[in-house]
């Protein structure tokens, strides 16, 4: 029985020595996110996102609601390490009673990804229009993978689902004399922000892990804590009882 609590002792031991080692600093995490669209601009769109990210490769779905059957830009906005947040009505600056994209900015950031539909997904395709998903019976569904740098991987968290494009006047198409804060090639209505939605780690991963963390490149690697422990267990048990076996056939 003394026999037993030591080998019990050397294996818990054993086991805490493999936990402490895998929780150190090294491997790439996968994370899970998601998110509820809320309306923008009395737009009345609605809808859900979810990101999943395994490596640098990310894969968005999305399903947007009560919006016009036109072209709907659409990106993940951001600033990495920063705490991004769906803009509010005190943004309108120029008090014309819409928050326009450039007013919207300080609170969700610069466009990080143009959710496009083909071609290219970093910053510089945040105005390609014929790449951008098409209403259709008020709603539409998105969903693509793409791959994304280290730095994006790793704090994709941090970032906001912004939809854009409305009908203001009702005229079918997006017109009018107001013109776009982003391009003076497209009217206001095109790129007005109409629906944002923050996102949240689902899924096994813990949230703060990104975070939290400091800086891009130093991760918690927690999530492969548990199958290391397994592991071990197997490996030191299964030794164990080769041992007490031996001993009983002696
Ligand atoms: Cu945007």
């Amino acid at each position: 029985m003394t026999t037993f609590a030591r080998l019990l002792a050397r294996i818990l031991a054993a086991c805490a020595l493999v936990v402490a080692i895998t929780t150190s600093p090294a491997l790439a995490q996968d994370a899970d996110y998601s998110g509820t669209l809320g309306p923008l601009n009395d737009s009345g769109a609605s809808g859900d996102i979810t990101v999943s990210v395994e490596g640098t490769t990310v894969t968005v779905t999305a399903t947007v609601n009560n919006v016009v059957d036109l072209v709907h830009a659409q990106h993940l906005h951001g600033e990495f390490d920063f705490e991004n947040s769906c803009p509010g009505p005190d943004l309108d600056e120029d008090g014309d009673g819409v928050i326009s994209t450039a007013e919207g900015v300080p609170n969700y950031g610069t466009v990080k990804l143009s959710l496009t539909t083909d071609g290219g997904t970093d910053s510089s395709y945040a105005l390609a229009v014929e790449s951008f998903p098409v209403g259709s019976g008020g709603s539409y569904t998105y969903t693509r993978s793409f791959e994304v740098d280290q730095e994006t991987a790793d704090g994709i968290g941090d970032l906001l689902f912004v939809v854009h494009g409305f009908d203001k006047d009702g005229s079918g198409e997006y017109d009018g004399d107001a013109v776009s804060s982003l391009s003076d090639d497209l009217p206001l209505e095109a790129t007005m922000p109409i629906a944002c939605a923050q996102l949240v780690a689902t899924g096994a991963t813990p949230a703060g892990a990104v975070a939290a963390g400091a800086g891009g490149s130093a991760q918690s690697t927690t999530s492969a804590a548990p199958f290391a422990f397994a592991f071990a267990a197997i490996v030191i048990g299964g030794s164990a009882f080769a041992l007490t076996r031996g001993r009983r056939l002696r």
